[in-house]
């Protein structure tokens, strides 16, 4: 089966900080390393958010251009995500032509079918600057929660609202006060596709609670048309008349990307490009955080639907909540906070992948800190699997080199026989994104494992006997390491390896089989403690 899978793609006026990475990238990519090991044809795919305002701020502030700051950082966000193990298929960034095209394709094709209206509306405007101001451009208090607010959305609640109702609204450039002019833009007609979509979301399978919930809250508050033009100079020019000054709002073509980077790795790897985005029987899963949910539920499939082309819309949307701090901060347009690339400079990847994942924020918020970081890495990656697996290779290299295989067959040992279930569930979970229980369960699965090997006793057995307990010991360590490959993969090489296993052949259903045996390596210790 076809699996096109993509996170939402990160604004790149900054480098990542780890709220994104457990927003979309993260989850995203544990879902395609499952799906892959389940043998599936997964193309996944993301890359660079690369337009809007706030290009222009930060451009502003380093004293480069937009462009020049995007292509830099979009270099070091490649970078960093090979460190931290993001498997995308390609990687792209949405200024490139192949979504220039894309974008000024779907717009015409709307304003042909009649789904794009001219309207005149009230834009913030700075007379110290002369110039509108792009909403990015406004900061001030957040009506709902007092926070610094810079545009129409809370940094720190992350609540939408109407540029006239921030409080003590200022230029973000020169701190001059803001007033309100008249100007045109050009909008996508959201009401005409109202029954479609209602419709479209009504027929939806398999989507995250959370997308679910802000989906419906928005469609019930009745769909207005959304403005796609803004008064700025980086973006992709609108291509028409009168327009010739304006540039297409970052989320118009923001989400193109998903189908201009299929495009661009199809042209790469000489794939049909129809068979991804015209093809039924592809499945289209989405990651994102609750934020830019309505942008992937409601906005994209209109703009997709409007074409009347027979694109694709998703067949799942996995949305979650934020990722909260104590004690530090993660935040990117104000340049505090951890950034992802210390983060990997102070511990591995893995350990971030692990402890990230054990926070997933399926349903509500979570909350992270450096005490829970620490915790969850001693006293779960370390102490109950690390060691775990460390120990039976260790007891099965000095005492057989091998796994070894009883002479005679034994049936499965009561005691583990229950791990059959839980590798029913643990699949259950990754199917339906539930990481953090997936993880959850993989702990459980370990700590029965351990009990065997433990209450067996094998040091004190010989013979037949000895080997039994080995080679069960020997699977389950082989099946924790595939359970928790789509986590933290460095960790999984790392016993492929001292396994021998060709990591290629390795699919997920092996983990649910005790038929392991064979020549191993002496395995070194898996995962450090944190002091
Ligand atoms: N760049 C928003 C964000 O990073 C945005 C996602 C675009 S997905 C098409 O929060
Ligand atoms: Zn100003």
């Amino acid at each position: 089966m076809k699996k096109l899978i993509t996170s939402a793609l990160p604004y790149v006026h900054g480098v990542p900080h780890l709220g994104n990475i457990i927003g979309s990238v993260l989850p995203a990519d544990v879902y395609a390393r499952f799906c892959r090991l389940r043998g599936e044809e997964v193309l996944f795919i993301c890359g660079s958010d690369s337009h809007g305002t706030m290009f222009e701020i930060a451009a502003e502030r380093r004293n480069t251009t937009p462009k020049k700051l995007a292509y830099e950082n979009h270099k070091k966000v490649i970078e960093i995500f090979e460190k931290f193990k993001l498997s995308f298929d390609y990687y792209g960034i949405t200024d490139s032509e192949t979504n220039r095209e894309f974008t000024y394709h779907i717009f015409r094709k709307l304003d042909e079918n009649g789904y794009i209206k001219e309207k005149e509306v009230e834009s913030a405007y700075c007379e110290r600057c002369n110039r509108f101001l792009p909403d990015r451009f406004i900061e001030g208090k957040c009506p709902f929660c007092g926070g610094l607010t810079r545009g129409d959305q809370c940094d720190d609640c992350g609540k939408l609202m109407n540029i006239k109702e921030i409080i003590e609204p200022h230029c973000v450039l020169c701190n001059g006060e803001i007033t309100f002019k008249k100007t045109r833009h050009l909008f996508l007609d959201l009401p005409k596709f109202e029954k479609e979509l209602f419709d479209f979301v009504k027929n939806s399978r398999g989507w995250s609670k959370l997308a679910k919930k802000e989906t419906l809250g928005f469609l019930k508050q009745g769909l207005k048309p959304r403005a796609i033009t803004r008064d700025a100079s980086w973006g992709f020019k609108v291509p028409k008349k009168n327009y010739e000054n304006k540039v297409f709002y970052v989320w118009f073509d923001a989400p193109i990307g998903y189908l201009s980077f299929t495009k661009e790795w199809c042209l790469k790897n000489d794939q049909k490009f129809e068979e991804w985005w015209k093809n039924e029987k592809t499945k289209l899963v989405q990651f994102m955080g609750k934020d830019n949910t309505i942008f992937h539920s409601i906005i994209f499939p209109a703009m997709l639907l409007g074409c009347r082309e027979n694109w694709k819309l998703a067949d799942r949307l996995i949305s979650c909540g934020w990722l909260k701090t104590e004690g530090i901060k993660f935040s990117k347009s104000r340049g505090k906070g951890l950034t992802t690339e210390e983060a990997l400079k102070k511990y591995p990847a893995d350990y971030w992948r692990f402890v990230l994942v054990s926070l997933y924020p399926e349903q509500n918020d979570s909350v992270f800190s450096i005490k829970i970081f620490k915790e969850t890495i001693n006293n779960e990656f370390a102490d109950i699997i690390g060691n775990f697996v460390h120990r039976v290779l260790s007891f099965c290299y000095s005492n057989f080199k091998e796994i070894p295989r009883p002479d005679i067959f034994y049936p499965i040992p009561e005691e583990i026989k229950e791990l059959k279930n839980i590798f029913k569930t643990i699949t259950k979970n990754f199917e339906e994104c539930k990481f953090r229980e997936a993880l959850k369960n993989i702990i459980h699965y370990c700590k029965i494992s351990n009990a065997y090997f433990n209450n067996k006793e094998p040091w004190k057995k010989e013979g037949e006997e000895k080997k039994e307990i080995c080679f069960y010991s020997g699977n389950l360590a082989k099946n924790l390491a595939i359970f928790l490959y789509p986590i933290v993969p460095n960790f999984s090489e790392k016993v492929f390896d001292f396994l021998n296993l060709n990591f290629k052949k390795i699919r997920w259903i092996d983990s649910a089989e005790f038929n392991f045996s064979g020549k191993i390596k002496k395995p070194k210790p898996l995962i450090e403690k944190i002091k």
